[in-house]
């Protein structure tokens, strides 16, 4: 491997750009929007982009102005952020501390695309599988598979966790009016009993088919799902009967047929798709069940259809670049930890725990390319919920907290159901949202609706300083048309490509997670002292204390 074939390691601090930057924030970080947009009335013409009608990004209400931009888009270029856009999509092999490729992007290139990755054109082998699982779909929409007993299977549980379930998850929810409606999909993350106990209860065997989700196929709360699953169909069924019930999405053939399924029950991924990247993947395998293979089509078009517009777009031109580089003006210079994503979209309600593990487990690093410590913050800290809920939880710390808290707002203009008039208040209220966000309400306002309100000099005084909003807070809002299997493969690959362009900048490393070992090591050590057959005493006192009280209350 040649210094060409891998990411440039920069520090991002030492660039012109990155100093520009830090005098330019003496002057903006006073700002008000408000007057911004008062002395400019193009503002919000010049901080919107558009693609073709599916997306409209709005971001005028940010801290920002023209010069703010030019110098955020000098960083990505002096850190030659293109460079590493090109090798992303070339299959070099950029997650350096695994020594593999990153080529999620792979997984949705058309059939003529040429991609390769160890000299090997990996894009008929990606045909192949997406082939074979959409053949596989066919069976049952051709009610060509059967159960045990002869029946129709009715019911899918995808059996993953982390990347092998978030992603499908989040999609099967959000495509809720494209499913089919003769096949539920259920999922089974957690090794908390309780999780796999309450989904078989309301399943017959008969009817019933396992997806175990697992790139390694030996994460121990997928397994233990699958072994659990395993025994409750194996009460009423034989072993043989295992090949018609579990089907494996996994890097790990071997594994997977040792635990009794059928090769030809297999869908293959590879080790250049990451688990967090992959639901474009043989792990979209439930997606495809939930919506059919010409909606899963439109899903991976809608990917793919982003992956040009980021891989060809200039820096202010590209919607993904955007968002990273005013996630970098909030982090780096404003000393913002967090981001809220607010979908309005009920459907859309488990993006931000999607998009929580896209985002820490790719930026949450604290060692740059070359090996040594930053000295400057990386992934923010990623939470939120949908709309309008949050407006009634969290949206009081977002207007009159001590933080600044940039927000994503996401909104499709056209619902998925029939309830129009809901959709206007829904609309209203994220459009509110924003402008209350940016605007505030001044003490002079509050004075008038106070003094409107019939209440004495003397309660108003009183009132005041809790009634007043200061606003100028920042937020994005991401117009969809409407909400379709391709227009949310777009906005995946959208924000997919914004953790890439920070952690380019970051000069960290995206794509691996050593950070999560630790802890399931330790939990491999721990489960048998839990069970009395090893013997603790061997942590700290108060792990070893806590072992000790679990046992105790257990055993009373
Ligand atoms: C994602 C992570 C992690 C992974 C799970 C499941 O990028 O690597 O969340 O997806 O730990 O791993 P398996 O698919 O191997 O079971």
């Amino acid at each position: 491997m040649t210094n060409s074939d891998t990411l440039h390691k920069q520090d991002p601090t030492l660039t012109a750009a990155w100093n520009k930057l830090t005098d330019h924030f003496q002057d903006m970080k006073d700002v008000s929007m408000a007057k911004m947009f008062a002395e400019d009335s193009k503002r919000a013409k010049d901080f919107a982009l558009e693609l073709e009608e599916v997306l409209f990004l709005d971001y005028s209400k940010n801290l920002i102005n023209g010069k703010t931009m030019a110098l955020l888009s000098d960083l990505a270029e002096e850190l030659d952020l293109k460079d590493g856009i090109d090798k992303m999509f070339a299959g070099k092999l950029i997650n350096e501390t695994e020594g593999r490729a990153v080529l999620h992007t792979a997984l949705r290139a058309p059939r003529s695309a040429h991609i390769e990755v160890y000299g090997e054109n990996v894009v008929p082998k990606v045909q192949e599988v997406l082939a074979r699982m959409k053949d596989f779909v066919g069976l049952f929409d051709d009610k060509k598979w059967k159960g045990y007993t002869g029946k129709d299977i009715t019911d899918f549980v995808n059996i993953g966790i982390g990347g092998s379930d978030l992603g499908p998850v989040m999609v099967c929810e959000a495509l809720t009016p494209f499913h089919h409606p003769d096949r539920k999909v259920h999922f089974v993350s957690n090794v908390d009993g309780a999780h796999i106990e309450q989904t078989l209860a309301a399943l017959d065997p008969e009817t019933t088919l396992f997806i175990i989700a697992s790139k390694t196929f030996t994460t121990i709360e997928t397994m233990t799902n699958a072994h659990s699953a395993r025994e409750w169909f194996l009460e009423g069924a034989s072993q043989n009967d295992v090949k018609k019930h579990f089907v494996a999405l996994s890097t790990n053939i071997d594994a997977a047929v040792a635990f009794g399924i059928g090769e030809e029950n297999i869908f293959e991924f590879w080790d250049w798709v990451g688990g967090r990247y992959s639901l474009s993947s043989a792990i979209g395998l439930s997606i495809l069940v939930a919506i059919g293979a010409d909606h899963f089509s439109g899903l991976l078009s809608g990917m793919h259809w982003m992956d040009n517009h980021f891989r060809s777009a200039p820096p202010l031109e590209n919607i993904p670049v955007v968002l990273a580089l005013l996630g970098i003006w909030y982090s780096n210079f404003h000393g913002c930890e967090t981001e809220a994503i607010l979908p309005y979209d009920q459907n859309l309600r488990y993006l931000p725990s999607y998009l929580q593990q896209a985002s820490m487990e790719s930026n949450g690093k604290m060692v740059t390319r070359a090996g040594s410590e930053v000295s400057y913050e990386t992934g923010s800290i990623i939470w939120g919920d949908a709309g309008t809920n949050s407006q009634h939880s969290f949206f009081q710390l977002l207007h009159q907290g001590t933080r600044l808290i940039p927000c994503d707002f996401l909104l499709p203009a056209i619902p998925n159901h029939s309830l129009d008039h809901h959709h206007t208040l829904l609309a209203a209220n994220a459009f509110a949202q924003c402008e209350a966000l940016m605007t505030g309400k001044s003490a002079d306002q509050v004075k008038l609706e106070l003094a409107q309100s019939g209440k004495t000099d003397e309660a108003m005084d009183q009132l005041l300083p809790f009634k007043v909003f200061d606003g100028n807070r920042p937020s994005n809002m991401i117009l969809l048309k409407r909400l379709t299997p391709f227009s949310l493969g777009a906005i995946i690959a959208m924000y997919e490509h914004k953790i890439f362009v920070q952690g380019y900048i970051w000069n960290i490393f995206s794509f691996d997670q050593f950070g999560v070992e630790l802890g399931k090591a330790l939990a491999k050590d721990l489960a048998p002292e839990l069970t009395g057959s090893a013997k603790s005493e061997m942590h700290d006192a108060s792990t070893n204390q806590l072992v000790a009280k679990f046992k105790s209350l257990k055993s009373n």
